[in-house]
């Protein structure tokens, strides 16, 4: 047994899982945790799990997000209940101990967690088909809609400022003063377009401090590749990925969402002049989002997210140049140049985005109750 397994051994048995034999698939889209597919045989039976490695670098309060994640779960289950439906595959289920917490904290490196694996379920990198789209924009938007009436005082805020835009922009940019690695001359020309274009990208911090967008729970992470996809009828089965439940904006989900699927290309595409935003794409997700959102939304929310869009793909821009600046410490990357080309990228998108904007505003209002 390799070392690997040996570990995926003894986080299952932590669990309570019992098995004759397992098989590990591992997963390799997300850029932050490992996430694992352990498929178990046991006394003739099978079943299957997702086993997942918390990155603690960059989630140093595991338990504060494991709790999160149990009240947010809990919420949504007993509403599926309430409203007559069975919630199974419908919201994650993380198996608990004996103890009765959700997680394996083995030591620093290895902070574990299992869920029940949702069968004939798969996730996409790329969006491709617009009603696919359409129905991960629906299913996002009731997510929002779930967790409506969730108290949010009951959230522990475990990533502070996550989406905030404008402190992730002064992060970069004291990381590019700093210059710790002696990469900031790379990143020169995307400094300087990122403090031309401040009065776009603070608009929406502005709104919320001054009252005028509120807070609601979002899930603050929402790429294509974070909702499971039924293998055969294309519905979008169950939101995944919950570590950044938190206190958020409506505008951050649409605008994330957007960033990623509605892209020509992937997220690194290193040819910028293949990089544009597919308004046919944009629309199909909006027009899954926007209704659902309408039914519990403020005017002001729903005017918001289209410029949720753009400030959160100028956001990613940051966030990677950030990290190359900074010696690649936060997303794990596949070649020395990985946030470079990231980050490049994404500022491509946004100043395509930018040009789009009122294009974009139409749309939105079109799919607006
Ligand atoms: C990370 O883990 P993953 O791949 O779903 C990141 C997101 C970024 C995204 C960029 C906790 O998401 O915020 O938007 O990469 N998650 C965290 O692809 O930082
Ligand atoms: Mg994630």
């Amino acid at each position: 047994m390799s070392d690997n397994s040996r570990k995926i051994s003894l986080a299952l048995k932590q669990f309570g899982v019992k098995f004759d034999s397992f098989r590990v698939e591992t997963f390799h889209s997300g850029h932050i945790n490992s996430t694992h597919k352990v498929d178990i045989r046991y006394r003739g039976k099978s079943d299957s799990f997702v086993l997942q490695r918390i990155n603690t670098y960059v989630f140093p309060d595991p338990v504060g997000i494991m709790a999160n994640i149990d009240k947010v779960t809990g919420h949504i289950r007993s509403k599926l209940i309430a409203e007559g439906k069975d919630p199974a595959g419908k919201v994650l289920e993380f198996l608990k101990r004996p103890d009765g917490t959700n997680y394996y904290f083995e030591d620093r490196e290895s902070f574990w967690r299992v869920y029940r694996y949702v069968p004939e379920t798969v996730t996409y990198d790329q969006a491709e088909d617009p009603v696919v789209l359409q129905n991960a924009g629906r299913a996002f938007g009731l997510f929002q809609k779930q967790l409506c009436d969730f108290p949010m005082d009951q959230l522990k805020d475990t990533m502070p400022n996550f989406h905030n835009t404008p402190v992730r922009m002064q992060n970069f940019f004291e990381a590019f003063s700093e210059d710790p690695v002696g990469r900031a001359a790379e990143v020169r020309k995307e400094f300087e377009i990122l403090k031309e274009n401040e009065a776009l990208w603070s608009q929406l911090e502005k709104g919320r401090a001054e009252g005028k967008i509120p807070l609601r729970v979002t899930h603050n992470d929402t790429k294509y590749n974070n909702i499971l996809i039924h293998e055969k009828t294309g519905e979008a089965v169950c939101v995944i990925d919950l570590d950044t439940v938190t206190p958020g904006l409506c505008a951050y989900d649409f605008g994330d969402a957007i960033r990623f699927s509605a892209n020509r290309c992937a997220e690194d595409e290193p040819d910028t002049e293949k990089v544009s935003l597919d308004l046919e794409l944009y629309e199909a997700f909006a027009s899954g989002f926007i209704p659902v959102c309408s039914e519990f939304c403020t005017k002001a929310e729903l005017e918001s997210l289209a410029l949720g869009a753009v400030t959160m793909t100028f956001e990613l821009v940051a966030r990677f140049l950030e990290d190359y600046v900074r010696g690649d410490k936060y997303f794990k990357i596949h070649h020395s140049e990985h946030n470079l080309e990231r980050g490049r990228s994404q500022l491509a998108l946004a100043l395509d985005m930018l040009k789009k904007l009122d294009r974009m505003e139409e749309i939105n209002l079109k799919y607006r109750a």
